[in-house]
């Protein structure tokens, strides 16, 4: 039976995923799809965990996304939020939905009355029958904040702001000198995860953001080692076409690491398995075939194929072509080792 792990972020990586369960119960029904998902974007926000992330996936997965935003709930409400704002309390700029809010209230519930966030995660999940399994990263705190370049409204140069406020109130606008993950030294993987990697038969990275949503849950302590060690082949989806961000704004995260914005670059900076980075396959849109030359001199097993997600059909066809891709195996220098 066909085991894939996904490790993922919010809106790229959910539609991915939806794609590849799509993609599967037409071709492979038995298969098992477990993802991993970055919570780097949680925080505590008017006494509740929000979970950015987790939420995106499975809601995405679950049929409850509100579709054109990516996130959050469909004819939602503000009446909650509205009120929080009249005590002055809460962030004005980043919107919890009534209905949203349940969502926040059950999982604090759980996690106050000593439930992990995997064991909320596998509740809320009760709910919405993803079709597959959600693990988050990690069960301890590890949250983005980024270093301010300049002084933004009531905040100094040189603070560190949670990602979600660079990210929604100032929609990455200001500079940022780079990313750090709060807890990151004292984070383990939860549990499941690295046997999650070990004993798949396909790993994937899909378009999420490669700097604060891939690379946030490869920084987590053995994570990275565990996608280094697996038998099974790691299969990537730029999530860069052209030379532009698909969606969000991943080039204002990859400038800030100092990678270029281009398909090629983002291969080369996940790094071939055959050197000490984690790809064996990478996938890049037919506009950027002009990189498989250097991404193949890397190491890298690298194929030009439609990368747009437009829709169901499409973005089933694009989990086809990395399934195609995974079946080629491992790096054979890889294999060596294994
Ligand atoms: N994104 C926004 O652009 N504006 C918001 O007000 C906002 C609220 C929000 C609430 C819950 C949630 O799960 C996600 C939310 N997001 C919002 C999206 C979020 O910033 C992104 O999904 C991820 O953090 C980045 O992938």
């Amino acid at each position: 039976m066909t085991a894939i792990t996904v490790l993922a972020g919010g809106i790229g990586g959910a539609r991915f995923t939806r794609g590849l369960l799509r993609h599967l119960a037409d071709t492979d029904p038995d298969a098992t799809v477990t993802v991993i998902v970055n919570t780097g974007d949680d925080m505590w926000l008017d006494g509740l965990r929000v979970c950015p992330d987790l939420d995106t996936v499975m809601y995405t997965l679950g049929g409850g996304i509100n579709e054109e935003q990516g996130w959050g709930r469909p004819e939602e409400s503000r009446r909650a939020s509205a009120e929080i704002a009249a005590y002055g309390r809460g962030w004005s700029w980043f919107t919890l939905g009534d209905l949203d809010l349940a969502t926040h209230i059950v999982r604090s519930d759980l996690l106050r009355s000593g439930s992990t966030l995997s064991e909320a995660t596998e509740f809320l999940c009760r709910r919405w029958q993803p079709g597959a399994r959600l693990l988050p990263m990690s069960d301890t705190p590890v949250e983005t904040h980024a270093r301010l370049a300049i002084d933004a409204d009531e905040h100094r140069a040189g603070e560190l702001i949670h990602f979600e406020e660079w990210w929604v109130r100032y929609r990455a606008t200001v500079p940022v000198t780079g990313f750090v993950q709060v807890g990151l030294e004292s984070a383990a993987p939860a549990p499941g995860v690295v046997d999650a990697i070990l004993t798949a038969d396909l790993v994937i990275l899909p378009p999420s953001n490669p700097v604060v949503s891939v690379g946030t849950i490869l920084a987590v302590p053995g994570i990275r080692e565990a996608l280094r060690s697996t038998a099974a082949a790691v299969v990537g989806v730029s999530p860069i076409i052209a030379g532009a961000a698909v969606r969000g704004m991943a080039d204002a995260c990859l400038n800030t690491i100092g990678v270029q914005t281009s398909a090629e670059a983002v291969g080369l900076h996940y790094g071939s398995r055959a050197g000490n980075g984690v790809l064996d396959g990478w996938l890049v849109d037919e506009t950027d075939a002009g990189a498989l030359p250097a991404l193949a001199a890397a190491g890298i097993r690298a194929v030009a194929v439609p990368l747009w997600m437009r829709d169901a059909p499409t973005t089933a066809a694009l989990a086809a072509e990395a399934l195609a891709l995974g079946a080629l195996g491992a790096h054979p220098a890889h294999r060596a080792h294994a």
